[in-house]
């Protein structure tokens, strides 16, 4: 656990989320501002910073984190009308938190992406 780490406290419990998957390394949980539909957030139970971070340091995490991403979206009853995984990475990207996190969209016909 990183100190100061927003969501390796909603991972320890010390932060409500509203949580609708959770495996051995991995915890999903509704987005506090949903950009669609379904907005689910698919996190690794221990802290990394971003997803370039897990690839290099935990091999078989980012591999964890889109199987449940996957079963989030089996779950939520969008598997067959789609949705997309999306890490966003630096400012322009508008990333905020820093623990690496999947987003799940979904539940509706998604806008293309860009501007
Ligand atoms: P990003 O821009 O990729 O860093 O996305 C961070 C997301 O985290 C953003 O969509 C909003 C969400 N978020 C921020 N604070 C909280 C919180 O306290 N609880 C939950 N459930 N989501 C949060």
């Amino acid at each position: 656990m990183s100190a100061d780490c927003l969501f390796c406290k909603i991972v320890a419990g010390e932060i409500p989320a509203t949580v609708v998957h959770e495996g051995e390394r991995t915890l999903a949980f509704r987005d506090i501002g949903p950009q669609a539909s379904t907005h689910v957030l698919v996190v690794p139970r221990e802290h990394h910073e971003d997803a370039l971070a897990l690839a290099t340091d935990a091999p078989g995490l980012l591999d964890d984190l889109v199987t449940a991403a996957g079963e989030v979206a089996k779950s939520e009853g969008i598997t067959e009308s789609g949705y997309r995984l999306v890490f966003n990475t630096g400012p322009d990207a508008g990333r905020t938190v820093f623990h690496a996190h999947l987003h799940v969209l979904g539940g509706e016909q998604l806008g293309l992406f860009g501007r």
